[in-house]
């Protein structure tokens, strides 16, 4: 071999061996999410993403189940587990059926965090709400009542029933309902963020309850499902869709009436925020009760005695903005 060549081969070499010991650095951070295919999750990826990007030495993968259910993420943890990630930052369909599969990842030294929809407390290490809990059940049931001035018959459609975020939240709105004399809650139903379902469920609804004056959708799967179905139903004006939503997916709705307003926090920044958690408590920052763990442009997240924080405010959405919105997420 020549001896330009032999230096060449070597510089070779030392190239490969640096890529290399940089791969080994790089921190692999899984977002794990409800199903594939909801738009909600996609822009919360777009946040993990720009996190990535900030950092320089975080591998974003995205993944979750094709179905809204606890037993295609349990598949997606074991598989996380055996490719050895170093975080797992999960938006659960139940709280508790996954936290077994949580658990022996965190064993084998893998952070995990929650966010969006919580796990119970011994299968993560904190989690991050969107918002208040409180507020957002106050706000959806405010956003139905508001545009209800002589009261009526109000019916809920959620996503999956063991959804922890949905069923927190209908939880809190049930509580503040007294608030709001004249408004009755005469159903709740299940769409499991499926869009046919959630379609067919409010369909039902539509045809169950002949005085219904508003859909509460707490799912941006469930409130665009529903929009269409009042739509086709030739119902706009008389009911009224309403809960949370993606500016994106809502345009239309808002255009044509079949929704009068809606709510959402930032999706892009709680994915952001989520990675930010994830890779700050995987390098070492404590999950307890009391500590604050930065998330860069966000701020930092005060862990309460749940080893909880939560966000920023739902904001509303209206013909007054949603165009300026719908663009963004
Ligand atoms: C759907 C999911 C998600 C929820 C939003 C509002 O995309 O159910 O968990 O936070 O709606």
């Amino acid at each position: 071999m020549s001896i330009l060549r032999k230096a060449l081969t070597t510089a070779a070499l030392a190239t490969a061996l640096i890529a290399n010991g940089a791969h080994a650095e790089t921190k692999r951070i899984a977002l794990v999410v409800k199903a594939l295919g909801i738009g909600f999750f996609e822009a919360a990826n777009k946040g993990a993403e720009e996190a990535a990007k900030e950092l320089g030495d975080v591998e974003i993968i995205y993944t979750g189940p094709t179905d809204t259910t606890a037993e295609g993420q349990i598949e997606v943890i074991n598989s996380l587990i055996a490719q050895g990630v170093d975080a797992i930052a999960i938006s659960a369909n139940d709280p508790d059926a996954v936290a077994p599969a949580l658990k022996k990842a965190m064993e084998r030294g893998i952070t995990v965090i929650s966010w969006d929809s919580g796990v119970a407390k011994d299968g993560r290490q904190m989690h991050l709400n969107p918002s208040s809990s409180a507020l957002i059940g106050n706000t959806i049931i405010k956003l139905a009542a508001d545009h209800m001035p002589d009261g009526g018959d109000v019916a809920i459609l959620s996503a999956t029933s063991t959804s922890t975020n949905q069923n927190i939240w209908i939880e809190e709105a049930t509580k503040v309902l007294p608030n709001y004399p004249g408004v009755n809650l005469v159903a709740t139903v299940y769409g499991d963020d499926l869009a046919d379902k959630s379609y067919r469920e409010a369909q039902g609804l539509i045809q169950t309850y002949p005085n219904l004056k508003a859909i509460i959708a707490p799912t941006t799967v469930g409130i665009l499902a529903a929009s269409q179905a009042v739509t086709d139903a030739g119902k706009i004006g008389s009911i009224n869709v309403t809960g949370l939503g993606l500016p994106s997916e809502m345009a239309g709705a808002v255009e044509s009436g079949a929704t009068v307003s809606f709510a959402i926090w930032n999706p892009i920044d709680l994915g952001y925020a989520a990675t930010m958690l994830a890779y700050n408590i995987s390098n070492g920052a404590k999950a307890e009760p009391g500590a604050s763990i930065p998330m860069g442009r966000m701020g930092a997240a005060t862990l309460d005695d749940n080893n909880e924080a939560a966000m920023s405010d739902p904001f509303t959405y209206d013909k007054s903005n949603i165009e300026e919105f719908k663009s963004i997420f």
